[in-house]
C-alpha cells in the first residue's frame, strides 16, 4: 500500500522520584523527638496518547526533548513530597512509538483514546519514618528517589495525503507545495521511485492569524499527483496505482497556470484534467474539489490570449477559491484556511465518494474537533 511516513525523534525523560527526608521532631518539650522525614513524591510518567483530532507528527518535530516533572523531596514533620504530574504526549492515531537504539516497538496506537506509559517515573525514596525499630529509635537513614526512566524513542506514521493537488506539468504544483509547508515527510513503499510525489506537511497555524487554539494545532497534508496527464489513464502503468493514491484523499484541488505545458485556456485545463480523472475512476469526481488560479503575478493577457479570455469565468466557478501567487505569498493564507475549513467540516455521509476508512468523517484533520 502506497504511503507516506512522517518520522520524529524525541528523547523523553520521565520525572525523577523525590528523595525521601531524614528529619528529626524538634518539638520544645520532646528533645528527642523521633523520626519524622517523609517520602518524596513520585516522578511523573510519560503518556501517550492516541488523539483523533491529530493527523501528522508536526507539533512534535521541532521538539528534542520532553521531561515530566520529577517528584517533590519529603520534609520534615511527616510531610510527603508531592508527586510528579505525568506528562501526556498527544499525538494522532498509528502512531508507532519504537525504542530508538533498539528498535524495538514499544507501542502501536491505533484506537481513539489508547493510552501507553512509555517511560515511568521514579519512585519516591522512604523517609527515616520508615526506619525506626526497637533497637534504632533513630534512624537517620532516608532513601534518595529513583531515576525516573529515560528514552529515545523514534515515532513513525503512516500519512496519507488530505489534499491532492492536480494540474497540468508548469502549473506551479511543486512551487505551492513548497510555499504553504513546513515539513516533508519521507516516501515510503511508493511503487514508482522515478515518480515520487512532492508532499509536505501544511501548518494551519502558520497561515490562520489569531484564529482560536484548535485551528492552531491543525496540519495536514498536501501532495500532488504526478504524471496523471502523462498517458496515466491509458495504462501506461501508472494508472491505478495514483487512483489509489488520490482515493485516499479527501480533497481535489485543481491547479491551473495561464503558461502550462497544456491546453492554453484554463477552463479548458479544468475540462481536461476532470475528463483525465473520470477515465481512471467515474466515481472521482464525487470527491469535494476546490480550484485555484495560480501565479496571480503573471498576467493572463501577457502570456496568451485564451486564458485571458476565460479567466473571469474560471474565478467565478463556484468551488474556484481565487488567484494565488506562490513567489509572493499573496493568497495563500486564503487558499490554506478554505482547504482547512472543508477538511475540517464532516463530509456528508451520504457522498458516494468509495468509504474506505480514510474517509470516514472521523478522519478529520487535526484539531477538527
Ligand atoms: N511567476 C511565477 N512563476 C511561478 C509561480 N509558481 C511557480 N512558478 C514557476 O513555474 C514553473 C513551474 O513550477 P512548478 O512548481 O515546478 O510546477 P509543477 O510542474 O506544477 O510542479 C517554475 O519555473 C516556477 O518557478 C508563481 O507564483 N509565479
Ligand atoms: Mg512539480
Amino acid at each position: 500500500m502506497m504511503h507516506f511516513v512522517d518520522e520524529v525523534r524525541l528523547a523523553v525523560k520521565a520525572g525523577d522520584g523525590g528523595n525521601g527526608s531524614a528529619a528529626f521532631r524538634r518539638a520544645r518539650f520532646e528533645p528527642l523527638g523521633g523520626p519524622s522525614g517523609g517520602d518524596g513524591g513520585r516522578g511523573g510518567d510519560i503518556v501517550f496518547v492516541a488523539c483523533p483530532q491529530l493527523r501528522t507528527l508536526l507539533d512534535l518535530r521541532y521538539r528534542k526533548r520532553i521531561e515530566a516533572p520529577s517528584g517533590e523531596h519529603g520534609r520534615s514533620k511527616d510531610q510527603y513530597g508531592k508527586a510528579g504530574a505525568d506528562h501526556e504526549i498527544r499525538v494522532p492515531i498509528g502512531t508507532v512509538v519504537r525504542d530508538a537504539e533498539t528498535g524495538a516497538e514499544l507501542v502501536d496506537l491505533t484506537e481513539a483514546g489508547q493510552r501507553c506509559i512509555i517511560a515511568k517515573g521514579g519512585r519516591g525514596g522512604r523517609g527515616n519514618i520508615h526506619f525506626a525499630t526497637s533497637t534504632n529509635q533513630a534512624p537517620r537513614t532516608a532513601e534518595d528517589g529513583q531515576p525516573g526512566e529515560s528514552l529515545e524513542l523514534s515515532l513513525e506514521l503512516k500519512l496519507f495525503a488530505d489534499v491532492g493537488l492536480v494540474g497540468f506539468p508548469n502549473a506551479g504544483k511543486s512551487t505551492l507545495i513548497a510555499a504553504t509547508s513546513r515539513a516533508k515527510p519521507k516516501i515510503a513503499n511508493y511503487p514508482f521511485t522515478t515518480l515520487v510525489p512532492n508532499l509536505g506537511v501544511v501548518a494551519v497555524a502558520n497561515h490562520a492569524g489569531g484564529r482560536d487554539r484548535v485551528t492552531q494545532e491543525g496540519s495536514f497534508v498536501i501532495a500532488d499527483i504526478p504524471g496523471l496527464v502523462e498517458g496515466a489513464a491509458a495504462g501506461k502503468g501508472l494508472g491505478h496505482d495514483f487512483l489509489r493514491h488520490i482515493e485516499r484523499t479527501r480533497i481535489l484541488l485543481f491547479v491551473v497556470a495561464p503558461d502550462v505545458a497544456g491546453p492554453a485556456s484554463m477552463l479548458d485545463q479544468l475540462k481536461a484534467l476532470k475528463a483525465e480523472l473520470t477515465a481512471f475512476n467515474p466515481d472521482i469526481l464525487n470527491k469535494e474539489t476546490l480550484i485555484v488560479r495560480s501565479k496571480s503575478d503573471l498576467n493572463a493577457r501577457d502570456v496568451n490570449e485564451e486564458a485571458a479570455e476565460d479567466e473571469a469565468a474560471l474565478l467565478a466557478l463556484p468551488e474556484c477559491i481565487g488567484s494565488v501567487c506562490a513567489v509572493t505569498h499573496e493568497g495563500l493564507d486564503a487558499l490554506v484556511m478554505a482547504l482547512w475549513q472543508k477538511l475540517s467540516t464532516p463530509r456528508d455521509p451520504v457522498a458516494p465518494a468509495s468509504p474506505t476508512p480514510a474517509d470516514a468523517p472521523s478522519a478529520a484533520p487535526s484539531g477538527a474537533a
